[in-house]
């Protein structure tokens, strides 16, 4: 018995803790850092999603209660007794006030869900204004381009983005069907082979030297390696910005014999499927399968945002990329091509010669 009162006393006890735990965590905000959060966005267009979110959850739950409520008391109040006598209760049949009640009030709660989402959603679809800033979104197996027609810029998994400026994004595919989603930023989109589909938003100001970072994720299923389809969004200050564009076209600084010996490498092997700008990889008129490498030494993370950008990591991608992501890796294992001591020369290059000063 006492073992019973004992578990009893100490399930109450880890409840209490987590339900503190939990109250203390909304109260500081750290679900704010959750990476995926909906709940905090961080853009008007967000904002207004969350919106409709949030009013939709609050009658949910006043149905619910209104439901649930009502009938955990019915149960209780009128339970069997040892004394009930066995007769049934009187049986109604028909009640207009009620019928008319349980008619009408769904159909304003349904009306006062639909006005705020089609508001939401016919702004959100309204065309970008024309000072926005043009990015094109291309969803591969598995990793993203981003392309600035205006600024003449390519680049792949990291999306840069200037603070407090109209966003115009055209979304698309090159293979099979992605889905776009940034959830601070807006809701999620699809990617279409040979479709366009379009959103905007307004990136909040940047508090960071070096760029805010927002989380974004394929979430279409398309393919082995869906869930290793990331990548990341960067707001820079507005200065920030200028200089990343100016620098972005600069080509790679290249120190060290190391680094000399990897360029080598690099455009006899990589160019045919990767891109640095200022190097003959970017004179060549072909399309290119592999992703745009001229800023990947400023990158925090690679591989279509599922490891730390590093020595050891890019090591191991270039030794053998299909070990790291499961599925159709388009790149060849270079472990059967070059030696351990090009592959670190061709990796010092690709890192540290196109870190864009900006
Ligand atoms: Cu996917």
């Amino acid at each position: 018995m006492s073992q019973t009162n004992l578990s009893i006393a100490s399930i109450y006890k880890y409840v209490v803790r987590g339900l503190s735990a939990l109250s203390f965590a909304f109260l500081t905000g750290c679900f704010e850092v959750a990476p995926m959060t909906t709940i905090h966005p961080v853009t008007e267009a967000g904002r207004d999603i969350n919106y409709v979110y949030a009013l939709t959850t609050a009658i949910a739950v006043f149905i619910f209660l209104a439901v649930a409520i009502p009938v955990v008391i019915a149960l209780v109040r009128f339970r069997e007794r040892p004394d009930d006598d066995g007769s049934i209760p009187e049986q109604v049949h028909g009640n207009v006030v009620l019928e008319f009640i349980w008619t009408i009030v769904p159909v304003i709660l349904l009306i006062v869900i639909a006005l705020p989402t089609w508001q939401v959603i016919f702004k959100q679809a309204a065309p970008a204004s024309e000072k926005a800033l043009k990015v094109e979104v291309i969803g591969h197996q598995w990793w993203w381009e981003f392309r600035y027609p205006d600024l003449g810029i390519v680049t792949a998994n990291e999306i840069y983005l200037p603070e407090n400026t109209e966003i115009d994004l055209s979304i698309t595919s090159n293979d099979v069907l992605h889905s776009y989603w940034v959830p601070r930023f807006s809701g999620k989109v699809d990617c279409v082979p040979g479709h366009v589909n379009k959103d905007k938003f307004t990136t909040p100001l940047a508090k960071l030297a070096g760029g805010d970072y927002y989380q974004g994720q394929c979430v279409e299923l398309c393919g082995l390696s869906h869930a290793l389809m990331r990548f990341q969004a960067v707001v820079l200050k507005a200065e920030e910005w200028q200089r990343w564009v100016r620098a972005y076209k600069e080509p790679p600084v290249v120190v060290t014999s190391l680094e000399e010996q990897g360029s080598k490498i690099f455009n006899m092997h990589c160019a045919s499927c990767h891109t640095i700008n200022g190097t003959p990889s970017a004179d060549l008129d072909i399309v290119k399968v592999g992703p745009n490498l001229t800023n990947f030494g400023d990158r925090k993370k690679m591989a279509a945002g599922i490891m730390e950008n590093s020595v050891e990591n890019l090591h191991r991608w270039i030794r053998n990329p299909g070990k790291v992501k499961q599925g159709v890796v388009k790149m060849i294992p270079y472990e059967e091509i070059l030696a351990p001591q090009e592959i670190e020369a061709v990796a010092a290059y690709i890192r540290n010669s196109t870190v864009r000063k900006f």
